[in-house]
């Protein structure tokens, strides 16, 4: 299709030429004079002109196909570093590689240069990346829309010990060299105003609405390249820009500063990522972001229909769109509006397009995360689409009615107004009546929406509740970020398994074999001192890679239980200084975690994790037993150097909470072993690798309600377990603090006087238990060894191209273009 594809007819003095030629014209540097980063930048212009031509070339293909296509809506796409992945999906790496150390340049070098691209929080935007990846490598027709921040998730740092925050400027000055503005593609988008009747031509009496202002959305489009097959997929993004700053009647009338105020507000549309996971403010702001959003994705995605001069009608057989989570879900009042007062469609005929259109994925069942918009801000906003949604919620109570005649409680329950002082629009509830397919992201997940989220749409629309699990790429996930694991793979199985990670099964037959064991570990081990030079050189901190590394790396928050790891570290610290005879092997325990800024509880937990670091790292008595490091700001290059180096992944959510975890995954698959409780996708890891190669602890999801219906009393365990009492203890006397006493108290209040929400202390001992046995594991290296060759060979499921085979096989209904 296009010249630099499989790098089969790559032409290396053409490229060095190019490379010279956009330095100096591009970047106006001199080739002596250039820096590092300078070299990154050209290079990052130089093949984004390459996956530029393949992305027009692969628009222009999937448009003649009369296939359907997946638009991919959601407000992240946390994508990482592009530059070494798009170099292997190209097929480039080696020649590069090759070419540019012929100019004295070394690629890994250049590689660092390339800051994060942070446009998401987590796990639900990190999933959208993986997706992306796996269409385009499965040449599955798709664009991902999103929204182009200006400043990505925050950087995080810590100044003695507490997280401080800064803005993520990851374009940098001179921008970022992979993206491509579009400005062909502008969308308008309304705020604000009325909604008016008139008499149409023929007479109809009809509804517009008359926004109060408008702002264009400019398309950035970022190349999703697939592995080896020459197609790249958009991931476009909306910058949000303010034409005229004054309302002209105001300013008119002397309201010089009033006069700017809405476009004011509106000019910030798409400056931050709101930095909450698994929460939500209520922000106005926030609701423009998703309305902006979905007005530009939307309009985008019939725009395209329209150009090929399809009918509305087809629109269902030729586009799905897909919501992850509620945040786009204002998408649905969009479309309908379009369809109706644009298009000239009768209601029946629009609410027929879009229930076969939407399917919606549900991320979480916490209280706190599920999206819920004052009427009041939404009518005042969106004026007409709160109409709408009336209209749609008129429709579901009369089905409801149906079902359950008189029964005001299913009523008040399924509504998708929640009523009240203030009443609120329940955005999962227009999702799930809405959507043709409603999907959680691992089964036990999708068993608890069924159960106690939505029994009663499962009721009333049979089958649509659906599960499919997570899973992540192993492009990125193996092959890119361990190099060396990856060869030794393909060393037994040939490079099949980056295509189609089954084949990594294969392994299983060399579980046993000793000298296989030994390249294992020996992987391992050097994965370590990788992450332990980097650690050196970046923190001053030395760590013994004869230790087990122990890893907890996600979002810090209280379901997750980080603390539940700082209690066993302290009772670990606390009987190495107390029992002479008790041993353990070397253990670094490694954190990286970013808090929300607003959540104070997680921040004080991070503090205190710093604290015990620094004490216990301090504490010759330890014998370098001990080392706890919490690594700055979590980010997509840091989990990439952090996973292959990991020997015990840490997944100690309270049961039902995590819907599924994904880092749970990539640990497993780089050969660390999971300890974790029964919860989200751990349940069908240790389904996979067996009870052997897994440590599972802790209450299960009914233990967990049972115990919350009886009545949960931490106390109980704070004075019965004298382990558990002296630990907490420590956090509340000056141990850790001594200049200043009781300072990390508010981590041991959490868990008592605040009743522990989330079990931590319930949970205590067996965790301590199944550490234990962790330890003991350890010491059997050749067993261990085994272990965690069974969790590379064992974990294939996981790949995010079985996620999105199960999405088209069970909910888009899709071939592949191929
Ligand atoms: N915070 C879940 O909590 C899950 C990801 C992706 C989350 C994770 O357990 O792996 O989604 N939920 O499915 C979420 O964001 C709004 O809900 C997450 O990343």
């Amino acid at each position: 299709m296009t010249m630099y594809s499989h790098g089969s007819n790559f032409d290396k003095e053409q490229f060095q030429r190019e490379l010279r030629q956009v330095l100096k014209s591009q970047l106006a540097v001199i080739e002596k004079n250039a820096t590092t980063k300078d070299w990154y930048l050209a290079l990052g212009r130089v093949l984004s002109q390459y996956t530029s031509m393949n992305l027009l070339d692969t628009e222009a293909f999937i448009d003649g196909e009369k296939t359907r296509k997946i638009n991919y809506l959601s407000l992240e796409f946390l994508i990482g570093r592009l530059t070494g992945n798009n170099l292997i999906n190209l097929g480039l790496y080696e020649k590069i590689e090759e070419a540019l150390q012929e100019m004295d340049l070394a690629l890994s070098d250049i590689l660092e240069e390339e800051r994060d691209p942070a446009l998401g929080n987590g796990g639900l935007g990190r999933l959208a990346a993986c997706f992306m990846d796996s269409l385009a490598s499965q040449a599955l027709p798709a664009v991902g829309y999103g929204l182009h921040y200006e400043y990505g998730l925050f950087k995080q740092s810590f100044a003695a010990g507490r997280q401080v925050e800064s803005p993520d400027t990851w374009r940098e000055a001179l921008g970022y060299p992979w993206e491509r503005r579009r400005p062909e593609l502008t969308q308008t988008v309304g705020f604000w105003g009325h909604v008016e009747q008139y008499s149409d031509d023929r007479g109809k009496l009809r509804k517009r609405w008359v926004p109060g202002l408008k702002v264009e959305g400019i398309a950035w489009d970022l190349p999703v390249v697939g592995y080896q097959n020459e197609i790249t997929l958009p991931l476009r993004l909306w910058e949000c820009h303010t034409g005229d700053p004054f309302d002209l009647a105001r300013f008119n009338e002397g309201d010089f500063v009033g006069a700017q105020y809405p476009v004011l507000e509106a000019s910030n549309i798409t400056k931050v990522l709101y930095p909450n996971d698994n929460h939500e403010q209520g922000k106005t702001l926030r609701l423009m972001q998703q309305y902006f959003h979905c007005a530009c994705s939307v309009g985008d995605i019939l725009r395209r229909h329209l150009a090929l001069g399809r009918e509305l009608k087809t629109l269902p057989k030729l586009e799905t769109i897909q919501l992850n989570d509620t945040h786009p879900v204002i998408a649905i009042p969009e479309l309908m509006r379009l369809l109706i007062d644009d298009h000239d469609l009768s209601w029946d005929e629009a609410w027929d397009i879009c229930t076969r259109t939407f399917a919606y994925t549900n991320h979480t069942l916490l209280p706190e995360a599920l999206e819920t918009w004052s009427e009041g801000l939404i009518a005042h906003l969106l004026p007409r689409h709160m109409e709408i949604i009336f209209d749609i919620n008129h429709e579901l109570m009369v089905k409801v009615q149906q079902q359950w005649p008189g029964d005001i409680g299913k009523m008040s329950k399924l509504s998708i107004i929640q009523e009240g002082d203030h009443r609120q629009v329940r955005m999962a509830n227009l999702a799930v009546v809405t959507s043709y397919a409603v999907n959680g992201v691992a089964a036990l997940h999708s068993d608890l929406v069924k159960r106690d989220l939505f029994p009663e749409f499962d009721k009333l629309y049979p089958r649509k509740l659906t599960n499919v699990t997570n899973g992540v790429t192993p492009r990125r996930w193996i092959k890119a970020c361990n190099p060396a694991l990856s060869s030794i793979i393909t060393e037994k199985l040939g490079d099949g398994w980056i295509r189609e990670l089954s084949e990594i099964e294969g392994l299983k037959a060399f579980a046993d074999d000793k000298e296989f064991q030994q390249a294992f570990m020996t992987v391992k081990k050097a994965n370590k001192q990788k992450l332990a030079d980097w650690v050196e050189e970046h923190h001053g901190i030395t760590l013994n890679t004869d230790a087990i590394f122990d890893v907890q790396i996600k979002r810090l928050h209280e379901y997750k239980r980080q603390h539940l790891n700082l209690l066993h570290i302290l009772s670990l610290y606390h009987r190495l200084l107390n029992e002479p005879e008790f041993d353990i092997h070397p253990r670094v325990f490694i954190f990286a975690a970013k808090a929300a800024p607003g959540y104070a509880i997680a921040k004080d937990i991070i503090y205190a994790i710093n604290r015990v670091a620094e004490t216990v790292n301090n504490d010759q008595r330890l014998n370098d037993k001990l080392k706890v490091i919490f690594l700055p700001d979590y980010r997509v290059s840091l989990a990439e150097l952090i996973i292959p180096a990991a020997d015990i992944s840490e997944q100690i959510s309270t049961a039902g909470k995590e819907a599924s975890g994904t880092g749970n995954m990539k640990l497993a698959m780089n050969g660390a072993l999971t300890i974790g409780t029964m919860d989200g996708a751990n349940v069908e890891i240790r389904e996979e690798v067996g009870d052997d190669n897994i440590f599972i602890f802790g209450l299960k999801v009914d233990e967990v309600k049972a115990l919350q219906a009886r009545g949960y009393d931490s106390f109980i365990y704070y004075d019965s377990d004298p382990q558990l009492k002296a630990c907490l203890n420590m956090l509340q006397d000056d141990t850790f603090t001594p200049e200043r006493p009781g300072e990390l108290i508010s981590v041991a209040r959490n868990l008592l006087d605040y009743g522990d929400p989330y079990l931590v202390l319930a949970d205590f001992s067996a965790y301590c238990d199944a550490q234990c046995a962790v330890d003991k594991s350890y010491r059997d290296q050749s067993s261990w060894a085994k272990k965690a060759i069974l969790n590379t060979a064992l974990t294939s499921k996981f790949s995010s191209d079985r996620s999105i085979q199960d999405y088209a096989n069970n909910i888009w209904r899709l071939s592949s273009v191929r």
